[in-house]
């Protein structure tokens, strides 16, 4: 099932709007996006939706590099990241977020004539806030969690044929404070395949022993699938870390997931367990035989993966970040 191409190939879900190089989310990497920091904790990008082959589409951070899944962004509780979504495709498309605070015209749905034909512009605002206590008493949660966005008009009002083809990406909102990952991986569980990817092409995510790895997983279309990791377990909870040795939060390695659910998790590359090509995959039976795994390989301070002929395979940090085409 795992071709050599996958194994010799640096895989990693998509291109990443930045905020790691700190151990902690509170150093505000604003500007790494926008190079304008006196704007404050405004930030603007501009995502463009574009035609990919076999007739797929995609969210991409310039012209002609649009990706499967879109583009990793992030955002820490109290920002506000302004959009402009640019049409490059032949239909109507939108930009939809989950989890975050936007106005109705924000809302990338024809009911609230938020999309963009062929061609146009619009420009979606989301909101963060951190959590605190409403005048009644109550708490107001905060906005930090791993959510995701998509397209939610091209094929139908509910944007089932921008999701198919492949509109959608990951949003990961800190909380000040967050421990930040060494490395990210996106996935997501679209209908039966990983990512848009062919059966058997499902991405190969890299990391060396003892790095710090994060997953976000997301679920698109009409199927609900169970992720599982091989040799890792995280906390059912918003981070999957535990806050201290009492905390009595759920340990798991699997998770059930359905259409539009996310959720992500940090783990260390191979802790207790050692380097190897720790499968990942869909444990619905027919599903991982039908092609929904893939590998993830902890390589050990030499860059070797037990068993592996390593080959042209990377073994450093830079190589994992760049995309794979699926
Ligand atoms: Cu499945």
């Amino acid at each position: 099932m795992f071709s050599r191409r996958a194994f010799t190939t640096a895989a990693t879900a998509a291109a990443f709007v930045p905020l790691v190089g700190t151990s902690q989310a509170d150093a505000a990497p604003s500007d790494k996006v926008t190079g304008k920091p006196d704007k404050g904790d405004v930030r603007r990008i501009t995502l463009y939706a574009e035609k990919l082959p076999n007739n797929l589409l995609g969210y991409g951070l310039e012209p002609g590099k649009a990706t499967i899944p879109g583009p990793l962004i992030e955002m820490v509780e109290g920002e506000t990241l302004e959009i402009e979504l640019v049409n490059n495709t032949d239909v109507t498309a939108s930009l939809h977020v989950h989890g975050v605070d936007y106005e109705f015209t924000s809302d990338g749905t024809r009911m609230s004539d938020s999309v963009v034909e062929p061609g146009g512009r619009r420009t979606y605002v989301w909101r963060t806030h951190a959590p605190g206590r409403r005048p009644g008493g109550t708490i107001e949660p905060g906005s930090a969690g791993y959510w995701h966005y998509h397209d939610h008009v091209v094929g139908t009002d509910h944007g089932t044929g921008g999701i198919k083809r492949g509109l959608y990406g990951a949003l990961v909102v800190r909380r000040k404070g967050d421990i930040l990952p060494d490395k990210q991986f996106v996935v997501f569980f679209n209908d039966m395949t990983v990512n848009n990817a062919k059966a058997g092409e499902a991405p190969h995510f890299m990391a060396k022993i003892g790095e710090r790895v994060e997953f976000i997983v997301v679920t698109h279309g009409d199927f609900f699938h169970t992720w599982h990791l091989h040799g890792h377990r995280w906390a059912d909870n918003r981070t999957g870390l535990l806050d201290n040795p009492q905390d009595q939060t759920r340990i798991i390695d699997t998770k059930i997931t359905g259409p539009a659910e996310s959720f992500g998790f940090q783990v260390i590359a191979g802790e207790r367990v050692g380097p190897g090509a720790w499968m990942y995959h869909c444990h619905v039976q027919s599903h991982s035989d039908m092609g929904m795994a893939g590998v993830f390989m902890v390589a050990d301070e030499n860059g070797n993966v037990p068993g592996h002929d390593m080959g042209g395979m990377s073994s450093g940090t830079g190589s994992d970040m760049s995309t794979m085409p699926h």
